[in-house]
C-alpha cells in the first residue's frame, strides 16, 4: 500500500513513522511512504503558500496554487508508478492503458482518494482505518494556520476527516495518527497476522488485561486462571474483564456490543 504526504513539513512525517513496526513495513517494502513539500510548489520568489483571509480575521490561510500544483504532481507519480509496475513482463504499446493479469485492455479510472485532515471533518474511527486500507494509494493533505482556500478543497479533496474533538495546529500528526491505524490492517505488517482481527473495537469492547514474567512483582500477583492452563476458563475469564472496562470506561461502546445472555450476566456479578 502506498501513501503520499502533501504538507509543509515533510520531516515530521518522515520521522514519526520511520520508526519500529510501520518502520520495518516500509523497509520490507510491504508499505510506501512518500512525502511532498508543498512549498516545492509555490511560485512566489519568497516560497510564500500563505496569505491573507478575503474578509479579514486572524491569521493566514494556504493558497489554492501551490496545493492544486502540488496533488498534480502526486497524481502523476502514481499514473507513472502504475505504468512501469504493471508492465513488467509486457509491453506497453499505447501508454493509455492497464493491462491485467488475463492481458485484456482495459482503462485505469479509479481516482486516487484524497484525505483532507480537519476538524471539521468526521471523526475517524476503525471502520473508516478498515474501508481505507482498501484503496492501494491514499493522499493525505495537511493544512496548516487556519486552514487551505475552500476552491482547492472542492477540487481534490474526497473524505474530510477529523481524529477527535480538540483543535491541532495542523494536520501532520493526525495524518500519521491514520496512517499508523490504516497501515496495521495491511496483510503482513503485524508479524502474527490474527493480532489485527481479535482486539479492541472489532467487537465494540475494550481489551482484557496482558501480564507476562515474574508470577510475583512487588507482592501483586498475576491473576490464578491464567496459570490455570484451563484455555476455555481463560477465554470466559478474559471475555469478562473486557465487559467489565467497557462498562467502566465506555459505557457508550458496550451499548453497541453483542453480548449473550451469560456474559450480561458477568455485569451484575
Ligand atoms: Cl484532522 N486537524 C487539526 N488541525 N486538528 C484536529 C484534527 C485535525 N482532528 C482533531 N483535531
Amino acid at each position: 500500500m502506498n501513501f503520499y504526504v502533501l504538507t509543509l513539513f515533510p520531516e515530521m512525517i518522515e520521522q514519526g513513522l520511520n520508526t519500529s513496526i510501520i518502520g520495518r513495513a516500509l523497509e520490507k517494502g510491504l508499505l510506501s511512504l512518500k512525502t511532498v513539500d508543498i512549498r516545492n510548489f509555490s511560485e512566489n520568489k519568497h516560497n510564500r503558500v500563505d496569505d491573507y483571509p478575503y474578509g479579514g480575521g486572524a491569521g493566514m490561510v494556504m493558497a489554492p496554487g501551490p496545493v492544486y500544483r502540488a496533488h498534480q504532481y502526486v497524481e502523476e507519480l502514481i499514473r507513472n508508478e502504475k505504468n512501469t509496475a504493471e508492465f513488467t513482463g509486457g509491453i506497453n504499446i499505447t501508454g493509455h492503458e492497464d493491462i491485467n493479469d488475463s492481458n485484456t485492455l482495459k482503462t485505469n479510472t479509479k481516482k486516487t482518494r484524497v484525505i483532507y485532515l480537519t476538524p471539521q471533518g468526521r471523526v475517524f474511527n476503525q471502520t473508516m482505518a478498515e474501508e481505507f486500507a482498501k484503496d492501494e494509494d491514499l493522499i493525505f493533505l495537511c493544512g496548516h494556520y487556519e486552514g487551505i482556500d475552500e476552491r482547492i478543497l472542492e477540487m481534490i479533496v474526497t473524505d474530510y476527516v477529523s481524529i477527535g474533538d480538540y483543535v491541532l495546529t495542523g494536520g501532520e500528526l493526525p495524518s500519521m495518527v491514520m496512517i499508523d491505524a490504516i497501515a496495521r490492517l495491511v496483510p503482513g505488517v503485524l508479524n502474527n497476522d490474527v493480532s489485527a482481527e481479535f482486539e479492541s473495537f472489532q467487537d465494540n469492547l475494550l481489551e482484557y488485561p496482558q501480564y507476562t514474567r515474574p508470577e510475583v512483582f512487588m507482592e501483586r500477583s498475576v491473576p490464578e486462571i491464567l496459570l490455570s492452563g484451563h484455555h476455555a476458563k481463560i477465554e470466559e475469564w478474559r471475555k469478562q474483564q473486557s465487559i467489565l472496562r467497557t462498562a467502566n470506561t465506555r459505557p457508550d461502546l458496550l451499548e453497541k456490543a453483542v453480548l449473550t445472555s451469560k456474559e450480561k450476566k458477568f455485569l451484575h456479578d
